[in-house]
């Protein structure tokens, strides 16, 4: 077929160096958990709001951060567009997870050893939001991004590091689906041009929308 992309038997598939997708690695269960932890969250210290651009606009999409804050284009440890509050604290059963992801989409059981977020930034996405093409370069480290899907699928736009615009390779993420961007796919541009409504199940205690949390190392200290 002459493609760079191969799926094995689980389904895991390396999109570019470092940027691997697994397509269902929560359990309904852990859905479950993850959204209830992110509707917490939403309501405060800091409640998730649309993202204020510093040309006047703001984002479709809706965030609430833990561990740091970002606003664009930096992390503070207080929400300063929101309402000043400290953020909540990024929970170790949340490094936990993220150090298994590591382990499982790079298919070695030291993947995950020294890794440790101190960040997620949780998007929530109706049915208009989307994210334009943009590079995620705030952190001081190379660690490697950990993405969790929830709810409605979405087309995920994985592109390159060089432009915003082509090449791409365009991806579906489903609910429970696990990806993570390391090495040279850390510091790529990518967007979500689509979210497609009433595709999630309910069950994991989203009734609409799209959940995703990225958690990420910003290697800064205080
Ligand atoms: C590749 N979020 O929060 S997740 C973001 O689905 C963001 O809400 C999207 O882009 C979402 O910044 C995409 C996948 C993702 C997240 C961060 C990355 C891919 C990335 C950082 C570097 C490279
Ligand atoms: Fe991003």
């Amino acid at each position: 077929m002459g493609t760079a992309v191969t799926a094995d038997g689980a389904g895991r598939r390396e999109l570019a160096p470092g940027a691997v997708h697994v397509p269902g690695w929560l359990t309904m269960a852990q859905q479950q958990e993850l959204v209830a932890a992110c509707r917490g969250w939403a309501r405060g210290p800091a409640p998730i709001r649309h993202t204020k651009l510093p040309r006047g606009g703001v984002m479709s999409v809706q965030t609430v951060c833990i561990g740091w804050h970002w606003q664009p284009y930096a992390y503070t440890r207080t929400a300063d567009d929101v309402n000043g509050a400290r953020v909540a604290p990024f929970p170790h059963w949340m490094v936990e997870l993220g150090r298994r992801a590591l382990v499982d989409a790079y298919q070695d059981e030291t993947a995950g050893d020294g890794y440790t977020p101190d960040t997620a930034l949780i998007n929530f996405y109706d049915g208009q939001a989307k994210l334009g093409m943009h590079q995620d370069k705030e952190e001081r480290s190379g660690a490697p991004v950990v993405s969790l899907s929830i709810g409605d699928t979405c087309v995920f736009r994985f592109g390159n590091t060089e432009t915003r615009s082509k090449p791409y390779t365009d991806v579906e993420l489903v609910s429970g689906d696990l990806f993570v961007f390391g090495g040279a796919s850390r510091f790529a541009y990518h967007g979500v041009p689509k979210v497609y409504p009433g595709t999630g199940d309910p069950a994991t205690g989203l009734a609409g929308g799209r959940l995703n949390i990225t958690m990420r190392a910003t290697g800064l200290n205080g």
